[in-house]
């Protein structure tokens, strides 16, 4: 029966946009920039109800603030930097490394969004920022990571594309 369900799950996914597995709602960004991180949430696991979404940060960042929801107990981990930071001109003590939501439930026909406000690091290209889905039964683990030449993912991170900044322009006399 587990076979049976998991292969109608992927079909289902296979199906188009209707499956979004969990993805940014906002698929790039500039480097530095303040950026609004809406992870959507467009199903629970095999159909049993979300009652926990876990989000690891993939770099140190100086903001990070997660949108508490009602319903939904919030919690973080933080760490000390493992490089020196700061913001506005102070050093960053610590960064959250992890953020929780839990104890609430979203059903598999409804659909719901966990926001985290950022502010991205300098360095350019793809974050992924994996997510645990846990659900009333079973969990999924958002957490695999393209590899050149690989094929098509079950379970994809969700990815940020960090973008140069654009080039300030230059005024001549
Ligand atoms: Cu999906």
């Amino acid at each position: 029966m587990k076979v049976i369900n998991v292969i109608t799950g992927l079909l289902l996914c296979a199906a188009g946009p209707a499956c979004a597995h969990i993805v940014l709602e906002q698929k790039s960004a500039p480097a530095g920039s303040y950026y609004k991180a809406t992870f959507m949430v467009g199903h629970g696991c095999e159909g049993s109800p979300t009652t926990g979404i876990t989000i690891d940060l993939p770099v140190a960042m100086a903001v990070v603030k997660p949108m508490p929801k009602s319903g939904w107990q919030l919690a973080t981990e933080t760490m000390p930097p493992p490089q020196p930071m700061t913001l506005h001109g102070r050093a960053v003590e610590q960064v959250v490394r992890r953020v929780q939501w839990q104890g609430g439930s979203l059903a598999d026909a409804h659909y719901d969004e966990f926001v985290l406000l950022l502010q991205l690091p300098a360095q350019t290209g793809p974050l992924y920022f994996k997510v645990l889905q846990q659900c009333a039964a079973g969990r999924s683990e958002w957490t695999q990571i393209p590899q050149p030449g690989g094929g098509r993912l079950s379970y994809p991170a969700a990815v940020l594309e960090v973008l140069p900044v654009a080039p300030p322009k230059h005024h001549h006399h």
